[in-house]
């Protein structure tokens, strides 16, 4: 019955809180979609796709972009532009691309993953990068790509600094290796460090950044880097048939998000903090990251209290959508339309659940 009443669109009693995936386009982003000028755009005819592609391009100080279904996508594309069969990528152990998306790059690409650990901060350690290099030997795959990601999804949203991407993006041209940043929330790591996506993304060759996550467009990442790098990346994305035709339809949201998404952020990530002050008190309640540095709130509940499923199940009939990364580990994302009363409401749910 929850289920149904989002689907419908009459979800204002409803706090969903599982992920910032989960927003809706906003009414601006509807009549935009509605009437968005559209093309074939694997002619490269659309041009409110050709419009979007500019502008991300220009936001992210990078030559070209290319609009994609989604980040998965965007980021496997990137990996296959930049790496053939039997290269190497370096990952952290706890990064999406390695935990979340179906082993694409080996399965599709043939690229080969070395994963290093994933530091508390969303860092790799640049001595773990290092020593992750193959040396010119006959038995080892070739080290082409390091990837980062920014914000880090399960290191709590921890933004990276421009000072530490810089260091990795010198790190990986001293060994004649590329860098490709998965930024899917990058603009909620430049509203939280205060520095500009471009500066963030400078030192990478490629990044990639989603517009159906805090900034509420309905689908679609963009793939961005030189035009050499977009131009592989284009045929790839035909590969695997991301190829969207009238895409313009989702473009034209993705527009608006990046006029009127952006600014806002920081209000999410004030609600996450305040999400935070309610639940730190709770017995049992133990926050990750404290204060979240951006929208989601990590915690743990303690053994004898009820377990992440019996949360789910609880708060679900108060209306409140929230999602077990484990058993015990509870994920919490602020977005667009979570407002003061949904946090209120999510801390009164939790402090009644955990008092049972
Ligand atoms: N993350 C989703 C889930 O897949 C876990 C979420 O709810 O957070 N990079 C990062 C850092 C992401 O968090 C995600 C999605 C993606 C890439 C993939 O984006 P999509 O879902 O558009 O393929």
């Amino acid at each position: 019955m929850l289920k149904e009443a989002i689907v419908r669109g009459s979800a204002s009693r409803v706090v969903d809180l599982r992920s910032d995936t989960v927003t809706h386009p906003t009414p601006e982003m509807r009549r935009a979609m509605a009437e968005a000028e559209v093309g074939d755009d694997v002619f490269g005819d659309d041009p409110t796709v050709n419009r979007l592609e500019r502008m991300a391009a220009g936001l992210l100080g990078k030559e070209a972009a290319l609009f994609v279904p989604s980040g998965t996508m965007g980021n496997l594309a990137a990996v296959l532009s930049h790496c053939g069969r039997g290269d190497e990528v370096i990952l952290g152990d706890q990064c999406h691309t390695t935990m979340y998306e179906a082993g694409g790059v080996a399965a599709l690409g043939g690229v080969h993953p070395r994963t290093v650990p994933t530091e508390a901060d969303g860092t790799l350690r640049l001595e773990a990068i290092e020593a992750a290099i193959r040396g010119d030997d006959v038995h080892f795959p070739v080290s082409r790509l390091i990837c980062l990601e920014n914000t880090h999804n399960r290191r709590g949203g921890a933004p990276l600094t421009v000072e530490y991407t810089e260091q990795v993006g010198a790190l990986a041209r001293r060994y004649g290796l590329r860098l490709h940043l998965d930024g899917a929330r990058l603009f909620n790591a430049a509203a939280a460090t205060g520095r500009s996506a471009a500066e963030l993304a400078r030192a990478a060759d490629s990044v990639t950044f989603c517009l159906s996550k805090a900034l509420c467009a309905p689908v679609g990442s963009v793939l961005c880097g030189s035009e050499v790098f977009v131009r592989a990346a284009r045929r790839i994305r035909k590969q695997l048939g991301g190829g969207m035709r009238q895409a313009g339809v989702l473009a034209a949201a993705g527009i608006v998000a990046l006029e009127t998404m952006t600014d806002r952020l920081i209000e999410d990530h004030a609600r996450a903090r305040r999400l935070a002050d309610g639940l730190r008190p709770i017995p049992g309640v133990t926050l990750e990251q404290d204060p979240p540095p951006t929208n989601m709130v990590y915690f743990t509940v303690a053994e004898g209290a009820p377990d992440g499923e019996a949360l789910e199940r609880a708060l679900a009939g108060s209306g409140i959508l929230i999602h077990a990364v484990g058993s015990r580990r509870i994920r919490l994302v602020t977005h667009y339309w979570i407002d003061d009363e949904g946090v209120e409401r999510t801390v009164q749910a939790f402090r009644q659940a955990l008092a049972a």
